[in-house]
């Protein structure tokens, strides 16, 4: 890794619009914040070995990396409470990791394997891990967006203290399906936190260009509040979650974040990474200067907390259970070809006919 650096307010989020925090650090023990650095890490690691493995052919379909917003999934994420609904797109495998899914079945996911958390049938983009309340890994963008209205509907109406957290890209703000999910959700004061991951880039778009407004303020029409965090400095995003999550558990009706981050790679793995919408320097500032994982180790090292030699322990186990998920990944089966006719809406029946809930069409 390389060595520390002072760095400068490059969220372009005001600073009388933080959170009031003298000390980063205030407030966390010792194993918060390293527990925080190892869960980057490891969403790190991952990535960068479902990276290599596509390269090499394991890993087939679509692969979006999360390679950059790793502060994003660990600030917003850890608050929850394991029985809270996540909902999120296709640019998920390190949220899944984030609720707590196995690494191992991620990446048997990700394979297309029968031990993968969608049996092999979901890939890289249909993450889903219902007995852990995670939702699912959307393709369609802000498809999952009325979702998340529903589970907020249903956290409702069974008088249950849940919530319903649902992530987007920001490009998912100019889909009707979002209005539509953010006017109901302000009408019922749904316990559901919308969470915009903005990472500037919408494949090879602009946010600006596409956008007569800001991010923050698709959410001023429905009157639902709205707050801007950092995504870079995962202890200030930790710290405004737990502030959410707790407001809209205690009845506050739903909310709406940007957080503002940043991708490292291209769009998915069939992209470059600058290509002709955003130039290499760019990318090669932003790895450098805005990475929530150097931005935490320099905090903590400053801070006595980390040493060189910790880290380096701390890198070896987490790249070890990569390793594992990786063995694990390419020892399981591929799913049996009579799955082809399961977890369908339409089945074949013993005849060789279609059915639909039991009876023939
Ligand atoms: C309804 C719909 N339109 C278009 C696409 C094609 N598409 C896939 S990803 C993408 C960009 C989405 O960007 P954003 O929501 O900002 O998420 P990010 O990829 O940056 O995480 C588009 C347009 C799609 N999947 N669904």
């Amino acid at each position: 890794m390389e060595s520390g650096m002072a760095r400068a307010n490059m969220s372009g989020i005001p600073d009388h619009q933080k959170d009031p925090t003298d000390d980063p650090l205030k407030g966390f023990s010792d194993s918060e914040l390293l527990e925080l650095l190892r869960k980057m890490l490891l969403f790190r690691r991952f990535e960068e070995k479902a990276e290599e493995s596509y390269a090499i052919g394991k890993i087939g379909g679509f692969c979006h990396l999360h390679i950059g917003q790793e502060g994003s999934a660990a600030g917003s994420i850890t608050p929850l409470r394991s029985d809270d609904y996540l909902v999120t797109a296709y640019r998920e495998h390190t949220q899944a990791l984030a609720r707590g899914v196995d690494p191992s079945a991620v990446m048997a996911e990700l394979y297309g394997k029968a031990s993968g958390s969608s049996s092999g049938k979901g890939g890289s983009m249909h993450i889903f891990a219902v007995d852990q309340a995670f939702m699912g890994g959307h393709g369609i963008v802000g498809g999952q967006v009325p979702l998340a209205a529903g589970m907020g509907w249903a956290i409702k109406y069974r008088g249950e203290d849940r919530v319903a957290m649902c992530f987007m890209g920001e490009a998912a703000v100019n889909q009707g399906a979002f209005h539509e999910a953010l006017n109901m959700a302000a009408i019922w004061q749904l316990p559901v936190i919308f969470v915009v991951e903005n990472n500037e880039y919408g494949m090879g778009t602009a946010f600006g260009r596409v956008s007569a407004t800001k991010v923050e303020e698709r959410s001023a029409a429905y009157q639902i509040p709205a707050s801007v965090v950092n995504g870079q400095e995962v202890l200030e995003t930790y710290r405004h979650f737990e502030r959410l999550v707790k407001e809209v558990r205690e009845g506050g009706g739903p909310r709406f974040v940007e957080v503002r981050t940043y991708r490292f790679r291209g769009h998915s793995m069939s992209d470059p990474v600058s290509g002709t919408y955003r130039s290499k320097a760019e990318v090669s500032d932003q790895t450098e200067t805005n990475d929530p994982i150097k931005i935490l180790r320099d905090r903590l090292f400053a801070a006595d907390v980390l040493s060189q030699e910790a880290l380096e322990i701390m890198d070896q186990e987490v790249r070890s259970q990569v390793d594992e998920a990786v063995e694990f990944a390419d020892a399981a089966p591929v799913p049996d070809s009579s799955e082809l006719y399961t977890n369908v809406y339409s089945q074949i029946n013993e005849h060789g006919r279609l059915f639909f809930d039991g009876r023939d069409r």
